[in-house]
């Protein structure tokens, strides 16, 4: 059994000796990957030199890598002998992915055991090339340094997207250079105390961070509901033309916007058009859930001029399902969280005019469900999703009748109404996102929940070795620490 989450396309077990990676010659096509690979091979107790006579660790670009036949532009091959390690790929992202590959293989420094890594052939390539985390830092306010862990986090298991909450009833937490008044907005949470916000500058940084590690930030603005950090700081937004009160509190649904209100579209036009100008990636998402109070067609609306406004920045739109009841043009993403039954159709409907779903099913994906009923943190509202809800479930069909190529993958969401510290949040994601993260990547034919069990117990000392919480659910045998 290799401790490897998520499992890989191709593992050839050789029968030879293992390899000691005590002291480790890197070699890379560039500086930054250079960088990253170091910073992966460091972290599990790796000395990387420059000197000729260390073990050759040699990251070479090769479009032959990858399984059989593949032509999947993440794909690699990570070679273990007892002379040294070869990792092949098409392009850098790959590369990356077999230093990951690598990095589970080598026991961490405490780990009893022989501090060697055995001797194997791995050849993979990921199912979905849309596979991400959805975090909120609006609920409680999780600034640079928690993002850029939630990144490493994320990384770790190969996930490409980090999408970010970024507005909501209860906060504003980007500055935004034509209305900088939203500043104002940003210093309310959940509960009360201090909160805040990401300037452009930490954006940028955020972005480049992730960036070198092959992970790209799609920022949410969400609208027309989940609003009111606007409202509190724009009266004109508002039906009476007055202000709304800061929100402490974790209810949906109560706030909106006007389609026909002349302040409206100004508004969308300059958050939308700042956000796009600050986003690398080529996404932004523009919210859509959970409008309780208002009718269908004026919803439609805002759906065709918030898709629009992103196009005309070049960006391409992602709602949440809701999305569906407006109009919906080819390539526009939506993202499929809550079981509603009666929906399905429209669902059906919107992946026939060429829009693509991203799967956060809340009763597998959403990481912010309790545990179980005992458990202290998270909400219940999906159920509880214990480790093996979040692996048991197939993304083609968790909508009935949805064609099958219209999933463009897997996005884990956690929800931070109830999480306030960086253990919190991670004692929720781990061990869970391991398994989310094994349902975008391996496919079907492959799971299997006894081994994944296995394999997420073999991370437990990288874990504990990285400060990484995590919950001890008993559905693992856990090594003791
Ligand atoms: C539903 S998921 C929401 C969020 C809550 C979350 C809590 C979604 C699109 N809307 O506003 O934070 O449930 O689990």
């Amino acid at each position: 059994m290799l401790p490897l989450i998520p499992w890989p396309t191709v593992v050839e077990g050789q029968d030879a000796a293992p390899l000691a990676l005590d002291v480790a010659h890197l070699v890379a096509p560039d500086a930054a990957l250079a960088s990253v690979a170091a910073e992966q091979l460091t972290a599990v107790g790796v000395r990387v030199v420059t000197d000729d006579d260390a073990t050759p660790v040699v990251l070479r670009l090769d479009a032959a890598a990858g399984p059989h036949g593949s032509d999947n532009p993440e794909r690699y091959t990570l070679r273990v002998t007892m002379a040294g390690v070869e990792a092949t790929a098409p392009e850098p992202v790959g590369l990356l992915h077999a230093v990951r590959t690598l990095r589970q293989l080598v026991p961490v420094p405490g780990d009893p055991g022989p501090r060697e890594v055995p001797a194997v052939v791995v050849h993979d390539a990921p199912r979905y090339r849309w596979r991400g985390l959805s975090f909120d830092v609006v609920r409680h306010w999780f600034g640079p340094d928690d993002i850029r862990a939630v990144v490493d986090l994320v990384a770790a298991f190969k996930l490409r997207v980090l999408h970010l909450h970024l507005t909501d009833d209860q906060g504003w937490r980007i500055e935004t250079p034509s209305r900088p008044e939203l500043e104002k907005a940003s210093d309310s949470q959940v509960g009360g105390g201090t909160a805040g916000f990401l300037t452009v500058d930490d954006f940028r940084e955020l972005q480049e961070y992730a960036a070198t590690r092959f992970v790209t930030i799609v920022p949410e603005f969400d609208m027309p509901g989940h609003i009111n950090a606007a409202t509190q700081v724009y009266g004109a937004l508002t039906k009476d033309g007055l202000p709304t009160e800061a929100y402490e509190g974790i209810e949906v649904g109560f706030s909106r916007l006007w389609f026909d209100n002349p302040a409206t579209e100004p508004f969308l036009r300059d958050v939308i058009g700042d956000v796009a100008g600050m986003t690398r990636g080529d996404w932004v998402h523009v919210g859509g859930d959970e409008v309780h109070t208002m009718e269908v067609e004026e919803f439609a609306k805002f759906v065709e001029l918030a898709a629009r406004i992103v196009r005309e920045h070049g960006k391409t739109p992602i709602f949440w399902q809701e999305g569906a009841r407006g109009p919906v043009e080819p390539g526009t993403l939506l993202q499929y969280w809550e079981p509603k039954g009666e929906e399905f159709d429209r669902f059906v409907a919107a992946a026939h005019a060429g829009a693509r779903f991203i799967m956060s099913p809340g009763d597998h994906a959403y990481l912010d469900m309790k545990y179980t009923p005992e458990h202290e943190l998270g909400l219940h509202w999906a159920g509880y999703v214990e480790l093996r809800d979040s692996y048991d479930w197939e993304p083609t069909t968790v909508i009935d009748g949805l064609p099958a190529d219209s999933v463009e993958g897997v996005e884990a969401a956690v929800w931070t109404e109830t999480l306030t510290t960086r253990d919190e949040l991670f004692s929720m994601l781990l061990p869970r996102l391991g398994a989310v993260a094994e349902v975008a990547w391996t496919a079907p034919e492959r799971k299997d929940w006894d081994a994944f069990r296995a394999r997420t117990a073999a991370q437990a000392p990288a874990w504990r070795a990285g400060g990484w919480a995590f919950h001890e659910t008993p559905q693992v045998d856990w090594p003791t620490a």
